[in-house]
Order: C-alpha cells, then structure tokens, then sequence
C-alpha cells in the first residue's frame, strides 16, 4: 500500500474529449482511466489537470505539416474535458501545446507546473491520463527531471500506439529514468 499525504499531489494528463472515444484522436479504450481517477482524486489534497490547449497554426498538426490530425484546439467541445470527469474535485488546470512551434507533450514544458507543486509543498506525484506514449511519458520524464518522485498509475493511463510497441518502450524509458509504477488500488488514506 502507498499512503497518500499532504505532499502527493495528482496530475491527470489531457483528459480531454478530442482524445477519448468519438474524439479526434481518440486514445483506444482512453475511457478506463476514469473510474480509478475520479475514485483516488478524494485521496489527494491537490489535484492538478493539464490540457493540450492549441492554436490553429500549431506546427504538429498535419494541416501545417505536422504529425496529427486536428485536436485540441483551444476553447472548442474536442479540448474541453470529459464529462466523465469529477471536475469539481481539480485544483489548477495548466493549459500546455500553447506555443505552434513546439509539441507541448508535457505539463511542465513553458508552464508554471513545477512552481505550483512546490508551493503546493509537494515531493511526490502520481501521473494518470492520456496518452502513455505521448504526454503521460513527457510528463513523468520531466517532472523527474524537476526533482520530483513519480509513481505512473499502470490502471489510469491509456496509450495510442501509433506504432506497435511505443506504449511498451514508453513504459520501460520511464522505468529507466526512476519512475516508478502503481495500482489506484495501492493508494490508500494516511491513518494517524
Ligand atoms: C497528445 C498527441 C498530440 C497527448 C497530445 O495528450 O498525449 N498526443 N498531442
Ligand atoms: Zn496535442
């Protein structure tokens, strides 16, 4: 078991519309993450949502030559989050994919992630969301990077895959660089 205290805090990666099913570029069975997240976010005392937030003339969409289809544009339905979400229950949203010149896969990439955790006190952070070979992976890698412990829930992410075997290496780069690896159902109320 992982007891969760004031210094945990919850980042729940892109868990936007243009991701899950019927969206843009939806995530195979993205859906799963939002039973574990909506039952653990009552453990933590700050819980963090980023969103990919783009403009239109962002350079990783294919209309301007990049990689991906439309999503995610800001202040549209695709990039709100899903209504399956207990929203009420996030502290901050930190709005990433801001910049057309740079891919924003992390929530810690021109934002102010890092200095709210640590106002926040925080040392330790689990990851969940979308996607685990995208923004998932770029969030955990960097908040490493940022001094932080990192436990990636294993039950709250979903990967895209675009080749076959990214979400496995994407998995094993993180394992690779510290991160470590958890059950939602591991987490369990500090008892005092
Ligand atoms: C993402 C591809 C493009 C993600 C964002 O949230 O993982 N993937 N933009
Ligand atoms: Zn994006």
């Amino acid at each position: 078991m992982r007891a969760i205290s004031a210094s945990d805090a919850l980042i729940v990666v892109d868990p936007q519309n243009d991701f899950l099913p019927g969206g843009s570029l939806a995530v195979p069975g993205g859906n799963r993450i939002f039973e574990p997240i909506n039952r653990i976010m009552p453990l933590f005392s700050y819980v963090v949502a980023t969103r990919d937030w783009h403009p239109r003339n962002h350079a990783y969409f294919q209309a301007n030559g990049g990689p991906w289809p439309w999503h995610c544009l800001a202040r549209t339905h695709g990039a709100q989050f899903s209504p399956l979400l207990h929203d009420e229950q996030i502290d901050d949203v930190i709005s990433k994919g801001t910049d057309p010149k740079t891919d924003g896969y992390s929530g810690f990439a021109a934002t102010d992630l890092a200095e709210k955790l640590r106002n926040h006190g925080i040392r330790r952070v689990f990851v969940t969301g979308l996607a685990t070979d995208y923004c998932v992976r770029a969030t955990a890698l960097d908040a490493r990077d940022a001094g932080f412990e990192v436990v990636v829930l294993d039950d709250a992410i979903a990967g895209i895959d675009v080749t076959p075997g990214d979400v496995r290496r994407a998995l094993d780069e993180m394992r690779a660089r510290g991160v470590q690896f958890a059950e939602s159902k591991e987490l369990s109320e500090t008892r005092v």
